[in-house]
């Protein structure tokens, strides 16, 4: 016996529970006492058929993603499958909750799999950068076919069980209680006289259509967007079925280990935490009780409030939308229908989803009609007047204990929360466009947000499937204030001599989806142009595209030409002379300039901007900032976010560029922050600072 794994014996079945919380993932303290439970069991001729199950909420998650990095301790996973498939009784996986990663290749190894209706089966290893490294890519095509298998490797995404049981993955739905359910099974197997196969042993699924197979594997390669990891799952996968059992296995180990050791699985491992970590909030512990959230109001039917409203809603919240005058609400909800009418030709959701969805949205002109709500969210023009007229209105209407949220980008939630009566129940909730798609939430927290309202917002972040990190007042918080430095050094670049489509393709290069000027004309240059003018600020060059009608792709001319509605950017002539003739009246000297200096100028002044941010205390932790880059602005998963990359990268190199661009450019961008410069001299991580 052992505090995590014990065994009871039911009449001849041993039942080998499992019990590490919180998710019973296969750390060291659970596979040595298993295998040892598992070696007893098949050693002890009482027992004549075996049942693994677990404790707490869930099956076993995984491998403990933890471990990885660290010198290996055995037992290893493979042992304990390889311990398993040795065992000629019959063995029965109990599967609630989510059995995922290392927690499916165990179940694999069983004879049999008995799972609640509710649980969910997943690979997700290509999530952390990682394939599956215990047979996963080798047993489950043998279980459900290579293609089946396929689709649930390289996603990483989890199926229920209809789609389970249909593709044979698990024997059994258990209606009633799972552990009995489990016993009776294993009986009904030990009674059959048929011999009891493992997977290993079948290969009847292996039979395939080629040419479809090698379509899909290709098709892995193009949306994978730049990542290994699903890539090489897919070459696991053809090795399950172009060679013998033991060497796809021997070989989908070598893989697995040359992608534990690799810089993108360190990246996307530390994002996994991070992501977990941030949302842990200083002075709101788990004794924090979120208030109750049962109807949303959004204030203003544009492009964010009509994708705030459509986020809730998908989250299964009513919404109350309110607009000032029938016809922008009218034209709001009708652009909401034709989102999710998108959605529907898309394949995202069904008619029924959608029609749902829309049911929840009611549209208002009336203030009064807030008054039920719970929560309200404003996402009116960026302008601090106008944000204050909004608040003292709601401050009338809004019950007691609701909580008003501001969507603004850059003011000062403060400010705004001065207006009311309430400073308390402000909070701001800082979506990214288009805020139904965009998995960033920012949770602005005023001087004197409750504690409980946070704890609201971050529950209410989950029940919406948004990523949430807490930030603190300042203009722009984390991450927009870290990209205007960025978006300053690219005007500057543009002058001095490098083009729209150079600076783009070194973003590419690093990894980002897109460009910085192919990601405005995408977005829009006449947002970010009223954002500059509402904050009396200038951009050379973009002001003037603007001036000219170059708004982007929605006018066919941004930083690019876009010809018959196609948005495949072309270099645009008219804008390289604007450039020119911008360079000639401020007169800045051009000359060439290459890719290492435009990393330097971009990259850095925003590595820096986050080392300030963190001093302010305006993030808590460098990872919170990673967090917020990879998920509000398509930072490289592969790279694990800005600081991530500093600091695998070195701070010293860092601040020694720094250095050398303020000397030559005299720019307050370039003066490395005293974090930085520490970091620069001590080695060690962002968080060794902390
Ligand atoms: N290892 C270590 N810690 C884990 C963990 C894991 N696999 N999964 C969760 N945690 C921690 C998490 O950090 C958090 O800690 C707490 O558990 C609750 O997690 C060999 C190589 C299971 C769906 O990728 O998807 O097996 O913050 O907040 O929202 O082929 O956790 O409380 O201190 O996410 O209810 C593959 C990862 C591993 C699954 C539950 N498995 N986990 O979600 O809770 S690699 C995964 C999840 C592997 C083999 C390969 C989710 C969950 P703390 P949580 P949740």
């Amino acid at each position: 016996m052992s505090d995590t794994v014990s065994t009871t014996l039911e009449d001849g079945i041993a039942v080998i529970l499992l019990d590490n919380p919180p998710v019973n993932a296969l750390g060291h303290n659970l596979r040595e006492p298993l295998f040892r439970a598992l070696e007893a069991a098949k050693a002890n001729d009482e027992v004549k058929a075996i049942v693994i199950a677990c404790a707490g909420r869930t099956f076993i998650a995984g491998a403990d993603i933890s471990e990885f990095g660290k010198p290996p301790k055995a037992p290893s996973l493979p042992d304990l499958i390889g311990l398993l498939e040795s065992i000629d009784k019959p063995t029965v996986a109990a599967i609630h909750g989510t059995a995922l990663g290392g927690g499916l290749e165990l179940a694999l190894g069983c004879h049999y799999r008995i799972a609640e209706r509710s649980a969910k089966i997943g690979l997700p290893e290509v999530t952390l950068g990682l394939i599956p490294g215990a047979g996963g890519t080798v047993r489950l095509p043998r279980l459900v076919g290579p293609e089946a298998a396929l689709g649930i490797i390289v996603s990483g995404k989890p199926i229920g069980m209809d789609e389970a049981f249909s593709l044979g993955a698990v024997d059994r739905i258990a209606e009633g209680d799972l552990k009995s359910e489990a016993i009776s099974f294993a009986r009904e197997k030990l009674a059959e006289e048929a011999p009891h196969h493992h997977i290993r042993e079948r290969s009847d699924k292996l039979q395939i259509d080629d040419a479809a197979f090698e379509t899909a594997i290709e098709q892995v390669a193009r949306k994978a967007r730049g990542l290994t990891a699903p890539v090489k799952a897919a070459e696991s996968v053809r090795n399950a079925v172009t060679m013998e059992f033991g060497a796809a296995l021997a070989r989908e180990r070598e893989i697995f280990l040359e992608r534990v050791a690799s810089e993108e699985s360190a990246a996307q491992r530390h994002l996994f935490f991070a992501t977990r970590e941030a949302a842990k909030v200083r002075g709101v512990g788990r004794d924090i009780e979120a208030r109750p959230v049962a109807r949303i109001g959004v204030i203003g039917a544009g492009t964010m409030g009509g994708g705030i409203a459509m986020a809730f809603a998908n989250g299964g919240l009513p919404v109350t939308l309110l607009e000032m005058n029938d016809e922008a609400l009218a034209r709001g909800l009708h652009q909401i229908d034709r989102n999710y009418a998108g959605s529907v030709k898309r394949g995202s959701i069904s008619e029924d989803e959608k029609t749902a969805r829309l049911a929840r949205i009611q549209g208002t002109t009336s203030y009064d009609a807030l008054a039920g709500c719970d929560l309200v969210i404003e996402a009116v023009f960026e302008k601090m007047d106008v944000k204050r007229q909004v608040f003292g209105a709601l401050d009338k209407v809004l019950k007691p204990g609701a909580i008003l949220a501001t969507n603004t980008s850059y003011l000062d939630v403060n400010e705004i929360a001065a207006v009311t009566s309430r400073p308390q129940d402000v909070v701001g909730l800082h979506f990214f466009s288009p805020a139904h798609i965009m998995k960033l939430l920012e949770i602005v927290r005023g001087d004197r947000t409750a504690p409980d309202v946070l704890a609201t917002a971050l529950a209410l972040a989950r029940r919406i499937g948004k990523v949430p990190v807490v930030v603190g007042v300042c203009n722009g918080f984390v991450g927009n204030r870290m990209l205007a430095a960025r978006r300053e050094q690219n005007e500057a670049l543009l002058l001095e001599g490098a083009t729209p489509a150079q600076v783009d393709k070194v973003f590419t290069q690093f990894g980002w989806p897109m460009g910085p000027f192919q990601m405005a004309d995408l977005s829009g240059l006449d947002i970010a142009w009223n954002n500059r003018k509402s904050l009396g600020q200038t951009a050379p060059i973009a002001d003037a595209l603007c001036e000219a009608g170059h708004f982007g792709q929605k006018s066919g001319r941004g930083f690019y030409l876009y010809e018959d509605g196609a948005r495949i950017p072309i270099p645009d002539p008219d804008v390289q002379a604007l450039i020119e003739r911008k360079a000639a009246e401020l007169g800045v000297e051009r000359r060439s300039i290459d890719a290492e200096e435009i990393i330097e100028r971009t990259l850095y002044p925003m590595i820096n901007e986050g080392a300030r941010i963190l001093e302010e205390g305006i993030a808590t932790r460098a990872s919170d900032i990673d967090v917020v880059w990879v998920n509000g602005y398509g930072f490289p998963l592969a790279k694990g976010g800005p600081m991530f990359w500093a600091e695998r990268f070195g701070p010293a190199r860092i601040v020694e560029r720094l250095e050398h661009w303020h000397g030559r450019t005299g720019n307050a961008l370039f003066e490395p922050a005293p974090l930085l410069r520490q970091l620069a001299l001590t080695g060690g991580g962002f968080a060794s600072l902390a």
